[in-house]
């Protein structure tokens, strides 16, 4: 037994020692670890740099200790340093090498052993992409020995910046573009929604300071294998014919010079004239002939169409481009809706109608529609078996650079390596990756930013605040210190993470204030418990200032931002569920305690049952039944003696939203935001979102506006019926029921 516990000790002890500390990533498609090669101190010489990709031997010279290069790989003058050997098909340094090298573009072989590395790629890319895999292995405190042979499992992986809102700064796209070439994504799409010279004035060109600077980033992007295609979007205002045809050109040929050799023509988010399918298949085609056509290094045009997703497509658009467009311009495509996920079958379904392989716009982690959530969840949902059926995949991430590369790094994952692709483990990765120094609890942080909420687009994140549990007093209470602790360690890491911090700053705030409002409220349930209505308003009156201090913050509030935020956090758990309980608990103490009612806000009617009337008549519930659904209810100038309920309505407050949900006590049905009955749970449920009300009072009387998500009209009297309408008057008499 003991010598079974020994050698069970040993084997154990031996993995330990010979496993490999460090994942790559993106994954690669085929790797092996063996033992340890060479410790993490080694110093290298290069075979191979007078013919390699010059980026490649860069990225070793800035990381690695190179003491030299040599011709020869046995190198004795360098003594015990290590031999790295070079270079992409075609160099005489890798030619033993070539055969293991995958077939694929991008693609690389790379081999760490005890006495040499070696490094050949299929191409340029490939050999950069061999070292950014060495830099990663190299990372291990013990370097072990590996073998990988790599290749992308999509043509073309990254990032659209695609947005509205305030467009990326210039250092936040120099800083992405290192991380591109970290993580082989290979193409970024310029588009920023509020760049004048992109969309609003795009005749115009760039004023001498932004030229010099997008000249700049196109060099560093070139220096990480990635492509920088520029969009134009053009659709807003153009004029079908050459003159705008001409004016296309000229600026296309002007964003040549600065070194831009990929680009795209944009035709979203626009009706009428300028999303005419047969002129914009003509204007691409005129583009591909006059300004692909005269230059040798341009690549194939990429177009987003105006139907750019399935529910937005009807009549004959997509089949005209797919007919008339030359079928080398590569098409955008969001999915089945603006916001969606995109899976083999929608693949099938629009690569049918373009008669091409669409080039995915993936409007994920973007929140250019839901700006006070920042959307840190793991990227899931794709299919892993369309790298075959695209021809290009990108993401639209969010304004706030720093903070969406959290997806974007998963994003990398899935398009290099897309059958290995594990959404989970992937942004466990991207957190360590991202945050070392406090990677637990920027961790927490990011699970309570995942959810977008209700939105037009419906797109929902499953999974928000996984460890918020409330079933005791003393849960709640560690439940909400873990928002606390984690959101100051983070904070108090700046030094470490400067610019992430300058974006996630206000969502961190707004969680630290959040869980200490959770703990004030666990002391007024325990105040509540003791009877002690003095500690309940203490801890109230906290509660409160610590609430208008979160409601105060304000992201990117800067003069000239083009979007400010109030960051919500965990907008799908916590916050909710606070507020729900805050309020719940208050009403309760105040049914019971009179001490402190000066520190509640004013309640314009206390909950109960009413009579409303207008001019002495009475509103009332004429064809009850719960499951009607589309009457309205109507005046009648009689009391109704037989059914006294059909008059009587029941007001009470949400602890939603502040404002008054007004139900028939006769049946229960609710009054909507268009004044009618709606009680059938399909086809509109309540919603206290959308179903509540202002109630205000002037002179005796009452007007009752909706004021949430379901507009702003009034309830008004027309004829004999309740009807909504876009002003208020004061009508209404609210008499409680005796
Ligand atoms: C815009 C895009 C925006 C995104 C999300 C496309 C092709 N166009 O509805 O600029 O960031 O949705 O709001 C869009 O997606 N329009």
């Amino acid at each position: 037994m003991k010598r079974l516990f020994i050698t069970l000790m040993a084997c154990l002890m031996a993995l330990a020692v010979n496993a490999q500390t460090v994942t790559i990533s993106p994954l690669p498609q085929k790797i092996s670890w063996g033992e340890e090669a060479f410790s993490n101190d080694t110093k290298f010489y290069v075979v191979g740099s007078s013919e390699a990709d010059s980026d490649a031997i860069n990225l070793l010279a800035e990381n690695l200790e190179i003491i030299g290069v040599s011709e020869r790989v046995n190198a004795k003058k360098f003594g015990m340093a290590k031999p790295i050997i070079i270079g992409e098909a075609g160099d005489k340094y890798v030619a033993k090498y070539v055969k293991n090298i995958p077939a694929a573009n991008e693609s690389y072989f790379l081999q760490v052993t005890p006495d040499k590395v070696v490094i050949a790629g299929r191409d340029n890319s490939g050999t950069f992409y061999g070292v950014q895999s060495l830099l990663q292995v190299l990372s291990q405190p013990k370097v072990m020995q590996c073998q990988i042979e790599d290749y992308p499992s999509v043509e073309a992986r990254g990032v659209i910046e695609g947005f509205y809102g305030n467009p990326w700064s210039h250092k936040d796209r120099l800083r992405q573009f290192d991380f591109y070439g970290q993580y082989k994504l290979n193409t970024y799409v310029y588009g920023p929604k509020d760049d004048p010279y992109h969309r609003a004035s795009w005749r115009e060109p760039y004023p001498a300071k932004e030229a010099a600077q997008l000249k700049e980033l196109v060099d560093v992007a070139h220096k990480n294998k990635v492509k920088f295609v520029w969009a134009i979007h053009p659709a807003g205002d153009i004029k079908w014919g050459m003159e705008d045809y001409r004016n296309v050109v000229n600026k296309l040929n002007a964003m040549y010079e600065l070194g831009i050799r990929t680009f795209a023509v944009f035709f979203d988010d626009v009706w009428g004239e300028g999303a005419r399918g047969d002129k914009q298949a003509e204007l691409m085609n005129y583009l591909t002939d006059e300004f692909v056509g005269k230059h040798e290094d341009v690549e194939p045009l990429i177009m987003c169409p105006s139907q750019y997703n399935k529910n937005w497509s009807n009549d004959d658009y997509l089949n005209i481009l797919g007919t008339k467009m030359y079928p080398e311009v590569r098409i955008m495509w969001t999915g089945n809706s603006v916001v969606d996920m995109i899976e083999e079958n929608d693949m099938q379904w629009i690569n049918d109608q373009i008669k091409r392989k669409a080039f995915i716009w993936l409007n994920y982690p973007v929140n250019d529609y839901c700006q006070s959530r920042l959307l840190m969840g793991k990227t899931y949902g794709n299919g892993l078996n369309i790298n075959n059926m695209v021809s290009g995949f990108c993401s639209n991430p969010m304004e706030y650079a720093e903070a969406s590369k959290v997806s974007l790094y998963s994003i990398a994952d899935y398009t290099w390596n897309m059958p290995a692709y594990d959404a989970e483990s992937s942004w466990e990765r991207a957190m360590v990756a991202l945050m070392p120094s406090c990677a637990d609890a920027f961790k927490v942080f990011c699970e309570n930013n995942v959810d977008l909420g209700k939105t037009g687009h419906g797109l929902r994140r499953e999974g928000e605040s996984p460890n918020f549990k409330t079933a005791s007093n003393e849960e709640l209470r560690k439940s909400f210190m873990q928002l606390i602790v984690a959101a100051s360690k983070v904070l108090a890491d700046e030094e470490n993470h400067p610019e992430m911090l300058s974006e996630i700053k206000p969502w961190l705030e707004s969680m630290q204030l959040l869980g200490m409002r959770g703990i004030h409220y666990v002391n007024m349930v325990e105040a509540m418990e003791n009877k002690d209505s003095m500690a309940f308003i203490a801890s109230y009156i906290t509660q409160s200032k610590m609430e208008q201090q979160q409601k105060a913050i304000i992201s990117r509030n800067y003069e000239g931002s083009i979007v400010k935020a109030k960051p919500m956090v965990s907008g799908d758990v916590v916050t909710p569920w606070l507020e729900e309980h805050l309020a719940e608990l208050i009403k309760a103490y105040r049914k019971q305690y009179t001490y402190g009612e000066e520190f509640f806000p004013v309640q314009a009617i206390a909950d109960g049952e009413y009579f409303i009337k207008v001019n002495g008549e009475y509103l009332t519930n004429a064809q009850a039944g719960p499951d009607r659904v589309g009457d309205h209810p109507v005046f009648q100038a009689e009391r109704d003696v037989i059914n006294p309920q059909r008059q009587q309505w029941v007001i009470e407050q949400s602890t939603k939203t502040g404002r008054y949900k007004i139900t028939n006590k006769q049946d229960g049905r609710y009054v909507n935001e268009r004044c009618t009955f709606w009680a059938n749970k399909e086809r509109n449920p309540y919603d206290a979102e959308w179903h509540t009300y202002l109630l205000t009072k002037k002179d005796g009387k009452w007007s009752i506006q909706n004021a949430g998500r379901g507009g702003k009209n009034y309830w008004n009297r027309e004829g004999n019926r309740l009807k909504d309408k876009a002003s208020g008057d004061f009508i209404f008499e609210i008499e409680k029921v005796k």
